[in-house]
């Protein structure tokens, strides 16, 4: 079993349902168990046009998946979301990346993990930080772009 995370975002339509639905369709994945879910955060958007703020939140689990196999799940995952992404960096419905797999260290054309991007990221960074203490001290220093909404997301039983 390896612990790995997961980020969750959404910043079109029922954004807390698309969470939601993100979070019961890891939990129902074969060979995944969701063993913590972060508070819900609203973001700031990154990069890209304007387009409306995000909630955030970080996915942990116990996986006995490859990082691939993962990333099968969470692309999955988002297609069930009815993702469309008509415009790159745009809004988008569900977006779930793989952030980290245990220990690993992967550099392929599909997969790069930890994700490059993560670490100045405080949308990842501070939901992870609630999961993990080792990212307290990582925070980027930009993290009041990013708020605690009092929204929770179910763990599944
Ligand atoms: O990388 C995930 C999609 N995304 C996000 C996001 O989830 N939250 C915020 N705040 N900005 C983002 N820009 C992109 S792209």
């Amino acid at each position: 079993m390896t612990r790995a995370y997961l980020g969750i975002g959404s910043n079109l339509g029922e954004r807390l349902g698309y969470l939601q639905l993100a979070v019961d369709q890891l939990a129902a994945a074969d060979g995944v168990t969701v063993v913590g879910v972060s508070p819900v955060y609203e973001t700031a958007p990154v990069g890209g046009p304007e387009q409306p703020d995000y909630l955030n939140a970080v996915v942990g689990v116990d996986t006995a998946l490859t990082a691939h196999e993962l990333l099968g799940v969470a692309q999955a995952v988002e297609s069930e979301a009815e993702r469309v992404r008509t415009v790159r960096w745009g809004p988008r419905t569900l977006d779930v990346d793989v952030l980290l797999v245990g220990d690993e260290r992967i550099d392929t054309p599909d997969l790069v993990v930890p994700h490059p991007r993560m670490a100045e990221r405080a949308f990842v960074v501070v939901p992870l930080a609630d999961l993990d203490p080792a990212w307290r001290s990582r925070i980027p220093a930009d993290s009041d772009s990013v708020r605690l909404t009092g929204l929770a997301l179910r763990l599944p039983e």
